[in-house]
């Protein structure tokens, strides 16, 4: 599958339910910007037919290559990173899985019965980043069992393996070189930002400075008819520094993404 057509299409399902990086988009390019993506994110249950290792082989077959690997412990969270290995622009893709047998049991025997729904070939096509959920919704119950323990899982049993956010890539952008502005612009706009350990992660002593929306929110009906409103995807917004040899610092960082994570958080 060309790469262009892989970002097109998790762009429309991504954009479908989280209006607000189109909106976002739109508001750079009326600034005359160029907006490019530094990074997409996806999410998965480890241990099943969509596991890290099995998903990978879509990426590689598009001529990406795993280059950083990374652990989350208190999120019961491992994560791999992958970037094009001719096409520089390209944006590079960030997979996180969630380490079930971490989680009680109660949860996890709710992810078992949404595993047990994904059909085995389920890794063997690109399609299934815009697939969305490969279960059922689950029921009402089984999602506020799954907040308690895990946001991520909460977030996961909702809405699926879609991309669950874009990254504008500040380096890209002319009238808004800092973090700082990009932020400014955003809050100025009236959109709530990520605030866990501050509205900016990272330094240029690390290399790496990142912000995000909170995400957008959508009514989900679940199994025994209930409608809630429960957040969707959100928008990153991401700034690389130069290291000492001069290259551009093109990986993530542990303390970073935890907070990033954060972003779909239901308060
Ligand atoms: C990924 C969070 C980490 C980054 O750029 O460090 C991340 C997620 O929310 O699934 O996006
Ligand atoms: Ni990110």
């Amino acid at each position: 599958m060309q790469v262009n057509q892989f970002f097109a299409s998790l762009w429309n399902t991504y954009t479908d339910i989280a209006p607000q990086a189109e909106r976002i988009q739109a508001l750079f390019k009326s600034h005359g910007e160029e907006v490019i993506n530094d990074h997409i994110a996806f999410r998965t249950f480890a241990h099943s037919p969509v596991s890290l290792e099995k998903l990978q082989p879509i990426f590689e077959e598009m001529g990406y290559e795993a280059y950083g690997a990374f652990r989350f412990e208190s999120k019961h969270l491992k994560a791999r990173c992958y970037k094009h290995t001719s096409e520089a622009d390209a944006p590079k893709i960030f997979l996180s899985e969630l380490l079930t047998e971490e989680l009680p049991q109660e949860c996890q025997d709710i992810i078992a019965k949404l595993v047990a729904q994904i059909p085995e070939d389920a890794a063997s096509d690109p399609a299934v980043f815009w697939k969305k959920r490969l279960w059922d919704v689950p029921s009402l119950e089984d999602y506020m069992t799954l907040v308690e323990h895990s946001e991520y899982a909460a977030w996961l049993s909702t809405m699926g393996m879609q991309a669950n956010h874009f990254t504008v890539s500040i380096n890209h952008l002319k009238k808004f070189p800092t973090i700082e502005e990009v932020n400014q612009l955003l809050q100025d706009e009236g959109y709530t930002l990520n605030n866990t350990g501050g509205l900016i992660k990272g330094s240029p002593e690390l290399f790496l400075q990142q912000s995000s929306t909170m995400a957008d929110k959508i009514d989900v009906t679940f199994a025994g008819g209930e409608t809630r409103t429960i957040p969707s995807c959100f928008y990153e917004f991401a700034l690389r520094h130069k290291q000492p040899d001069g290259t551009l610092f093109d990986s993530f960082i542990e303390g970073n993404a935890d907070k990033i994570f954060d972003s779909t958080n239901a308060k």
